[in-house]
């Protein structure tokens, strides 16, 4: 019983910390990083991104590459002076920052198709009291349930 007692609060706990930590997104899930017609705009919408999440973009790179651009680049789909260039086919960006990120492809005519992407970050540290208040309620949530479920376990 203490056993079982244990293993649920430990699980909980590891249940909290995934909740809490920073997210991977794949950008475009399944269609992934392509010039397809896949709608990014749709994509994002409703994503909290923050600080610490990591963006994955999957191509294939004979195909496709990745520019991280200015925002005004990005609006013209211009590729003559990317920030950052990616050509891996699979490639990870850490949100470094609690900014907008833009990123287009570079082959020609793929920007104009629609293969770009606007990320907004928002900052952990302006809302700091409520997260830790929220993660407090959480935890408090995860004790109870996982008592209950240790009472029905026995
Ligand atoms: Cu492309």
């Amino acid at each position: 019983m203490a056993l079982t007692k244990t293993c649920v609060f430990f699980l909980s706990i590891i249940a909290l910390f995934g909740a809490s930590m920073s997210a991977v997104y794949k950008v475009g899930d399944k269609a992934g990083w392509n010039a397809r017609g896949t709608d990014y705009n749709a994509w994002v919408a409703g994503k909290n991104f923050k600080v610490g999440d990591i963006i994955v973009f999957e191509y294939g790179p004979k195909h496709h590459n990745l520019l991280q651009v200015s925002k005004q680049d990005y609006e013209t789909c211009t590729c003559s002076a990317p920030l950052a260039t990616y050509t891996s086919g699979r490639d990870s960006i850490k949100i470094q920052a609690a900014e907008e990120y833009y990123f287009i492809c570079g082959f020609q005519g793929h920007c104009q198709a629609g293969q770009k992407i606007a990320i907004s970050t928002t900052s952990n540290a302006n809302d700091c009291s409520t997260l830790s208040s929220y993660n407090g309620f959480e935890l408090f949530l995860v004790l109870v349930a996982s008592y209950f479920l240790a009472v029905q376990i026995r």
